[in-house]
């Protein structure tokens, strides 16, 4: 039996928001995302990882942390086994340990990232033959080679690669449409780091869209992005529209708020 797809999923991690949310971090103040939206968000986010396929477990709120919503920063999962992540920034460093023993339920195989440097998986993008791990403000030179030799244990293909400057993560700038085609912004393509790969690149004014997500035969995009949604149904992908509005607020995307795997 061939192996699933790269993104084929069937289990899914998501946190609640916490209040805290609002005062989330952000790289440019555009005021506090409103909490109720921030969940109506979230509520739909859910809902389509379900109607995707995915089962979904829903950790409780941690108001002690008030990004924490975003899950896919303090951990990295696959079929293999998960791995805890170091979150670069302060205050989110703490939501490693809130995550882990959840991952030690959930996985046989779990490592412990090393310190002392630093890693967020929102900087990495899982492909079919490797795992790039984009270098930026959050995942420093001795975080990546750390995780890439947590990478090299779970019998993964590391790449390190630079994230373009002043974008937060790797995949705030890019994702994975199918297994050999990639959505990105051109100034994250522009750098030749997916030479080899189609790329479907972001027209001016919609760079956010380029932080989508492909679950099983979906592909879940920022609702405000509608030239890349007619871009990706012209190249024949089923495309999941989704409010984003508050999240952005605090420089948060789709790929965020879930931890995927298939089991
Ligand atoms: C942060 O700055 O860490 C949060 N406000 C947003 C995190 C978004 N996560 C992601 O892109 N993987």
């Amino acid at each position: 039996m061939s192996a699933p797809a790269v993104f084929a999923f069937n289990n899914g991690l998501v946190r609640t928001p916490c209040h805290a949310i609002v005062n989330g971090l952000r790289a440019v103040d555009m005021g506090a995302p409103s909490y109720q939206t921030v969940l109506a968000e979230h509520k739909a986010y859910v809902e389509a990882l379900e109607a995707a396929g995915v089962a979904v477990e829903i950790l409780p709120a941690l108001d002690g942390y008030p990004d924490s919503m975003f899950v896919e920063d303090p951990a990295l999962v696959f079929t293999e086994g998960a791995i805890v992540m170091r979150p670069g920034a302060q205050s989110r460093l703490g939501e490693a340990q809130e995550i882990a023993p959840v991952l030690r339920r959930r996985f046989s195989r779990v490592i412990d990232l090393s310190g002392p440097g630093f890693a967020d998986g929102g900087d990495i993008l899982v492909l079919k033959d490797r795992v790039m791990i984009g270098l930026s403000d959050r995942t420093n030179e001795t975080g990546a080679h750390a995780l890439a030799n947590a990478l090299r244990a779970l019998g993964k293909n590391p790449e390190i690669v630079k994230t373009p400057a002043n974008v937060l993560h790797f995949k705030s700038d890019c994702s994975l449409l199918d297994e050999t085609t990639i959505l990105s912004t051109k100034r994250l393509a522009i750098s030749g780091v997916f030479d080899g790969l189609n790329v479907i690149l972001t027209p001016e004014g919609e760079e956010g869209a380029a932080n989508a997500l492909r679950i099983n035969e979906r592909v879940f995009l920022g609702s405000a992005f509608p030239k890349v949604r007619v871009q990706l149904e012209k190249a024949g992908y089923q495309v999941i529209p989704l409010a984003t509005s508050e999240i952005a607020k605090v420089d948060a995307g789709l790929s965020c708020m879930s931890l995927r795997w298939w089991a």
